[in-house]
């Protein structure tokens, strides 16, 4: 098979690991904290978790002079990829191998093929060296390809035990977001529930950075691709301000969360960024959201600068109160009426059928939308229930609004300059970059700490290492149990277990820190240019970790 220079490159890396991992595996002993709680609803979840709620917080640390036989049992393990793609996961698979061999070459790793349903469905390859190093430092997910299968049913979880029991196992790595840890706890718990030893262990994942907490410091992905999506941003700035003629509006992946939205900012400066948190908090409207970047446009036209860039998180639709009440009766009305909605031929239907069904206010909403926005917002939702934000086009929104509005400010007088707007959204481009070194390091780390767990003979727990903007030597590796992580939250008209999604505290210092910067950058050119992923030259540009990550640690930055 052809491959490119720098994947031949990038095979002869070695990720960095935490030192207790870098030693003989035996040598490894666990440090046990006290009884944990969940967020909130404690008395619930210890209900429905029985087996597995309220375990301890589990650091590993190096004991010499032990030896933990522990380490070096044969073990069958299998390991999925869950929902959307993020650089670093096929070093999470490398690093469990390699944690799995170095215990013992008889054990064995299978891979459950297109994510979770790859387990219920009994689809699965054998994952050997040859294999495992054809993917070593590579991005994307198609060793084992991914999937969004929720499971749910009681036929689902039968048949994943089932599948596990016949394949042997000892133990199923899931590599997921909150929602696939959410399954990675439930299913924990039911295999015990069977009297199955059979171990779960999760692995926080996802580009949105939205899974992390007090013990999880990010989730991996999150650094390459907003490296990624930086230097793209970058490179379209210089670009603005080489031509002095366009306003580019970029769409940022980031479902719910605006991590994505906040660390590009961080990275390259644009006129404007929008932050869905604030936006909720201060509980602005679309028109509000217009009016700011219209000033923007206006002070830059004073000043002969009829360009600029404006970054747009994915989920920001969802935080705009008029229309998160609009998605909200959307993906209620269209549960309940799963089956006349079929039975209508076309959009003109669709919208006709479920206006009516709308409040008045919202009705009147979903009238004033383009159509293209509309038929954007009554798509099928994904397995969990969400909108599918990623397909909702709010950078065009927001420049024909933008573009509405001059038009009449031109009338009035107040404005007189150019604009000629240019949409992008950059999601895609960097969901399956090559990790960069951080991320490298990081998903093969939590990989062998995930071996430790599984070695250790733990369930319900995520892997997990910390102290992140230190040298990797210095990262502590252990496991958070996943029933700390959750609450109750209302979910398709019934209380559900859940992992609570981290959105951006307003409150931290990479918030504040862009914030107090903001005003300057709407009315002044500051760009920044990033330029790509850097792996080879000095540390201070190949081994930085994320800027929220830094700024989390050392406090706001003027
Ligand atoms: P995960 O939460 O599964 O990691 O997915 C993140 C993400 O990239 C979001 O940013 C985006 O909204 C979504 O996946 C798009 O996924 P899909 O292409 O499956 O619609």
């Amino acid at each position: 098979m052809e491959i490119s220079a720098l994947q031949q490159a990038r095979y002869g890396y070695q990720p960095k690991v935490p030192r207790t991992l870098s030693q003989e595996l035996t040598t490894i002993a666990l440090s046990l904290g006290a009884p944990t709680e969940s967020v909130t609803d404690q008395a619930d979840l210890r209900a429905l978790f029985k087996h597995t709620y309220g375990k301890p917080l589990v650091r590993f640390v190096t004991e010499t002079g032990k030896s933990n036989e522990s380490m070096t049992r044969a073990l069958t393990a299998g390991v999925i990829l869950s929902g959307g793609q993020a650089p670093g996961g096929h070093n999470v698979i490398a690093g469990l191998y390699d944690g799995l061999k170095r215990g013992n070459p008889r054990s064995r790793l299978y891979g459950f093929l297109d994510g979770p349903s790859g387990l219920t469905e009994n689809r699965f390859r054998e994952l050997t060296g040859p294999v495992i190093d054809a993917y070593r430092n590579t991005g994307g997910f198609d060793m084992i390809g991914s999937g969004r299968t929720k499971v749910e049913t009681p036929e689902q979880f039968a048949a994943a035990l089932e599948t596990a029991k016949k394949l042997k196992l000892d133990a199923v790595l899931i590599i997921g977001g909150d929602d696939s840890n959410t399954n990675a706890a439930l299913l924990a718990e039911y295999f015990l529930n069977q009297g199955s030893p059979i171990q779960v262990i999760g692995c926080p994942k996802t580009i949105d950075g939205d899974l992390k907490n007090e013990h999880i410091e990010a989730s991996f992905g999150f650094d390459t691709a907003v490296k990624t999506y930086s230097e793209l941003i970058g490179n379209v700035a210089r670009d603005a301000n080489s031509a002095k003629k366009y306003w580019h509006f970029i769409k940022l992946m980031g479902r719910s969360a605006s991590h994505i939205a906040l660390e590009c900012a961080l990275q390259t400066q644009p006129n404007r960024c929008f932050i869905s948190e604030e936006v909720a908090a201060q509980q602005w409207s679309l028109n509000q959201v217009v009016d700011q970047i219209c000033t923007s446009v206006v002070k830059r036209a004073e000043n002969k600068e009829y360009f600029g860039v404006v970054l747009i998180p994915e989920g920001l639709v969802e935080y705009i109160p008029e229309m998160r009440r609009l998605i909200t009766e959307l993906n209620d009305t269209i549960a309940a009426s799963e089956e006349a909605l079929a039975a209508l031929p076309n959009l003109g239907d669709h919208v006709a059928f479920l206006s009516g069904k709308l409040s008045p206010a919202s009705r009147e909403l979903l009238g004033s939308l383009p159509a293209d926005i509309a038929r954007e917002l009554l798509m099928d939702r994904d397995p969990h229930g969400n909108v599918q934000v990623s397909r909702i086009e709010t950078e065009k929104l927001l420049m024909g609004m933008v573009e509405k509005r001059l038009a009449r400010l031109k009338q009035e007088g107040a404005y007189k300059g150019k604009f000629n707007a240019l949409g992008h959204f950059f999601g895609y481009e960097g969901r399956s970059a090559f990790p960069s070194n951080f991320d490298a390091n990081y998903g093969y780390s939590l990989g062998l700490s995930a071996f430790v767990l599984i070695a250790s003979g733990l369930t319900g727990y995520i892997s997990c290492v910390r102290n992140l903007t230190a040298p990797p030597e210095e990262w502590i590796p252990g496991g958070v149990p996943l029933t700390m992580m959750m609450h109750l939250e209302w979910r398709h008209g019934s209380q559900k277990p859940v992992i609570r999604k981290a959105l951006v505290d307003l409150e931290a210092a990479p918030f504040k820190t862009f914030a107090a910067a903001r005003d300057t950058w709407a009315i002044t050119t500051s760009f920044l240019y990033p330029g790509g992923i850097q792996y080879f030259g000095p540390s201070e540009l190949c081994d930085q970790p994320p800027l929220e990550l830094q700024l989390k640690q050392q406090g706001i930055r003027t």
